[in-house]
């Protein structure tokens, strides 16, 4: 699908929010320029002609991305592990790795994991977490949610991972291990029937891959054994590496 029309559109909003005019852009050039445009976006009311707009076309791309079932996975009890990008999957709820302001990403384009998913789902996740942020910083630990608006999920969980800087602290692993514990509780909570966890702080916040992996499913299997058996959790992994390391740690 040609996007080129109501790329132009949402591009001379948003150009025009920040007193600019949008260079001339190829139709190749349009949806990273629009997204980087969204990427740095303050939290500021947008209209209605816009979310509209905007709705149509990240929901198309979102269809065009292919969205994938998170019930039809392959399960080994609870427990599934699906390799790819966490913007296509349909679950009750996916979970987002964010920093303490809670407002996504603004770097322009940035490959982690806050800004796919702020920039798959649309400008209204950082005015909801604008709204219930106020100006605060979140803790380690904790969870807050979203609507999934034009993603194929319900809703989006926005933890804090630890930040590791050397060697892996005790606080690290608590803080890490209350990321999953506050997800699981809260899903419970809401009554959902599926979780999709991304590998929380394995990669701008550098926690060893290995280690958080054992603890992120060791936390798992012991919810699941001691507080609820019916919740369907999805490890979702991103590289070759994390597939490798998460099969081994759940065979
Ligand atoms: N789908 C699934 N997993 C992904 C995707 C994706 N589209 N993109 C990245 N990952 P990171 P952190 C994986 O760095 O370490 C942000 O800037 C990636 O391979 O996104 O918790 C926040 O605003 C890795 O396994 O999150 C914070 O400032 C995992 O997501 C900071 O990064 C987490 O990597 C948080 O750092």
């Amino acid at each position: 699908m040609n996007y080129g029309t109501v790329l132009d559109k949402l591009i001379d909003i948003l150009s025009a929010e920040r007193g600019e005019k949008a260079p001339p852009l190829t139709d190749g050039q349009k949806p990273g320029y629009f997204r980087a445009l969204c990427n740095v976006r303050p939290p500021e009311p947008v209209s209605d002609d816009f979310l509209q707009l905007q709705d149509e076309y990240l929901s198309a791309r979102t269809r065009e991305r292919g969205v994938v079932d998170a019930g039809k996975l392959k399960y080994n009890g609870n427990i599934a592990l699906w390799r790819g990008d966490i913007t296509r999957l349909n679950a009750d709820a996916v979970v987002n790795a964010c920093n303490c302001a809670l407002l996504g990403c603004f770097i322009p384009l940035h490959g982690c994991i806050d800004n796919a998913i702020h920039s798959a789902a649309g400008v209204q996740v950082r005015l909801d977490c604008n709204g219930m942020m106020n100006g605060s910083l979140e803790p380690n630990g904790r969870v807050r949610v979203t609507k999934g608006y034009n993603l194929p999920c319900r809703y989006i969980f926005h933890t804090v991972g630890p930040q590791v800087d050397g060697k892996v602290t005790d606080t690290n692993r608590a803080d890490l291990k209350n990321c999953y514990l506050s997800c699981l509780n809260k899903a419970k909570e809401m009554g959902l029937g599926s979780i999709v966890f991304c590998c929380i702080s394995t990669g701008v916040y550098g926690y060893p891959k290995d280690e958080a992996c054992a603890l992120a499913v060791s936390t798992v299997k012991d919810w699941l054994k001691s507080c609820c058996n019916s919740l369907k959790v999805v490890f979702n992994v991103f590289t070759a590496e994390d597939e490798d390391i998460y099969e081994h740690e759940l065979a």
